[in-house]
């Protein structure tokens, strides 16, 4: 499957080109692509001088498959660099992430992490936010305050709607933290107007955390259909 092999092309391209000696604390996103940094970083001969923090309960889990030691942000709140995948990416690097509701961990991960590098198929590199996700902003928001927050992202000019669980279960998403995630479409954003639009999501009471990321990553590998891997600084 050519998208797979460019997940894996881009991630192991990342692992190669970003984790150096020094590091010993990794950050580990979530999704389909996170899988292949895992599998990179579990295939190293030194991997016991790693502890690898998770976003998750599926990151947890590919940490555990790929025999590597784990750890929690309590006892590492400093990471030395972190490795996660993307929703789409655009021309100042900023993402959405959370497609996979896992926003608030991996947020928490990269804000903590000296080095955050993105890892991607080239369906996500767009170069604007909005153009090719159409499916909302991911924010992640208390339970019992989503209504409020339905009513406050309307009157900001989005279409928010609660993450249903269905067919899987009645009733919405729950997130690890045990909170909604309420997908809003605001169009395509430029990327000057992202951080204003993150803060103005941000500042409303019952938001925990939004799927924005606003120039945290410093680096993003894109794996190309061609077998090629673009680097986006
Ligand atoms: O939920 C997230 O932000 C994930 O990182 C994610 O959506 C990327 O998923 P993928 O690597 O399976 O495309």
């Amino acid at each position: 499957d050519p998208v797979e092999q460019s997940k894996k092309l881009c991630a192991y391209a990342a692992v190669q080109d970003n984790l150096k000696p020094h590091h010993r604390i990794i950050g580990i996103g979530s999704g389909s692509t996170v899988v292949y940094v895992a599998e990179c970083i579990g295939k190293m001969p030194n991997k016991a001088e790693f502890v690898c923090v998770p976003t998750g309960f599926q990151s947890k889990q590919l940490i555990i498959d790929n025999k590597i030691q784990l750890g929690g942000l309590e006892e590492n709140p400093t990471i030395d660099i972190a490795f996660d995948g993307a929703d789409e990416i655009d021309s100042g690097l900023n993402c959405i992430k959370g497609g996979g509701a896992c926003l608030l961990q991996e947020k928490l991960v990269a804000d903590s992490s000296e080095n955050f590098i993105i890892v991607a198929d080239d369906r996500k590199n767009t170069g604007v936010l909005g153009k090719g996700w159409k499916k909302g902003i991911p924010i992640e928001v208390i339970p019992n305050a989503y209504n409020k927050i339905i009513k406050e992202l309307t009157a900001l000019g989005g279409a928010p709607k609660v993450r249903p669980g269905a067919p899987a279960k009645a009733g919405p998403v729950i997130t690890d933290n045990g909170n909604f995630i309420i997908d809003c479409d605001f169009g395509e954003i430029p990327a000057a107007k992202v951080a204003d639009l993150n803060s103005k999501i941000k500042a409303m009471v019952g938001v925990v955390e939004t799927g924005l990321f606003v120039g945290m990553a410093q680096k993003a590998y894109i794996g190309n259909a061609d077998g090629t891997v673009t680097t986006l600084t």
